[in-house]
């Protein structure tokens, strides 16, 4: 890519086009260029944070967050570049081509947004997002990204559990899954009225999978407000689940009985199951889910890693499954 170029040097000044800071970190970068170090330099981590300027890194409001005491990703795990986890996205809502998002999702007004709480539950609730984010203390957790698509990232997503809503509204017995709906817009998401998927894109989870602890609702990564490609101004984030099942812009939480028929199933039914759990041992129908590769760990030629049976998370999610047939619940 040509940053300089693509990002429009030439037709403003960077200090009308972008905050202070971002600015800043640019001036750095070229200065890190124009002394002819860069090819050294680029390795260490002072060169990556002006790089990843270029994609904004320092655009979004800073979250405060405490340090998360679940176990999350380990030190196996790099976090992946910010770069790469804002440049190469899915959101069809935006585009089938993993730099769309990137391109187009600016454009997505994320404020006044309302997220309803509905369905079999005893105080259903409609929640600003400013309230909805003061509900529980902001913690940042480090989890790994399995996409079905047999790529992986590790992403430092801040948020809390989703059980803290969960109890506030009270599910009532009748209560058996969640449903999650994101927003589907036509007048600000290209591909909306598509017929790439049956929109609104559409997830579920069992009860007992929505109240597990891991189970995160995302308001920001790497220290700041979510970018709008990520999913703002909330997202979940299912780790040991591949990563479809994780709803960008959620607009609508409901608790039904019956198992939702997802966004996925309606277009796939035979690719992409309800459970979808991180699994090597069950491929899919087109490719093999025993390895992946990590973005970041040198691009199409390096050796893939192993991928885990949930994700890495099987001891604190295994226990979900006792004695399904994960193969026929794929
Ligand atoms: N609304 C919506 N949510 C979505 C998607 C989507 O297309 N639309 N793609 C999913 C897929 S396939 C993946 S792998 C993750 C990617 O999240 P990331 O771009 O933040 O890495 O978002 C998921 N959530
Ligand atoms: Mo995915």
């Amino acid at each position: 890519m040509h940053p300089i170029r693509d990002r429009g040097f030439n037709h403003a000044t960077p200090s009308e086009i972008t905050p202070q800071a971002v600015y800043e970190q640019r001036r750095q970068f070229l200065k890190t260029i124009a002394t002819g170090a860069a090819g050294s330099v680029l390795a260490t981590w002072a060169a990556r944070d002006a790089r990843a300027a270029f994609t904004g890194h320092g655009q979004y409001p800073k979250l405060a967050s405490v340090p998360s005491t679940l176990p999350s990703a380990n030190a196996m795990d790099k976090v992946t570049d910010y770069q790469d986890a804002t440049t190469y996205n899915n959101f069809y809502e935006f585009g089938t081509d993993k730099s769309d998002p990137f391109a187009t999702a600016g454009r997505m007004k994320t404020r006044p947004w309302t997220v309803t709480v509905e369905g079999n539950v005893a105080k259903p609730q409609t929640f600003d997002i400013e309230q909805l984010m003061k509900l529980a203390p902001l913690e940042e957790r480090l989890y790994r990204l399995r996409c079905v698509e047999g790529w992986s990232m590790v992403i430092p997503w801040i948020g809390f559990s989703l059980s803290e809503v969960i109890k506030r509204v009270q599910p009532t017995g009748n209560a058996k899954y969640v449903e999650f709906v994101t927003l589907a817009d036509p007048k600000q998401m290209p591909f909306v009225g598509s017929r790439v998927l049956d929109w609104p894109y559409v997830e579920g989870l069992r009860m007992d999978e929505a109240l597990h602890p891991l189970t995160m609702l995302v308001f920001g990564m790497y220290g700041e407000v979510l970018p709008n490609q990520n999913g703002a101004p909330l997202r979940l984030a299912v780790p040991w689940k591949y990563g479809f099942k994780s709803g960008k812009s959620l607009v609508k939480i409901r608790f039904v009985e019956q198992q939702p028929r997802t966004a996925w199933q309606k277009s796939a039914a035979e690719e992409y199951g309800f459970y979808s759990n991180v699994n090597p041992n069950v491929d899919h129908p087109r490719w093999s889910q025993a390895t992946e590769r990590r973005i970041g760990e040198g691009g199409l030629f390096a050796k893939k890693r192993p991928t885990l049976m949930f994700n890495g998370y099987e001891p604190q999610v295994g226990q979900l499954y006792a004695g399904m047939d994960l193969k026929k619940n794929y």
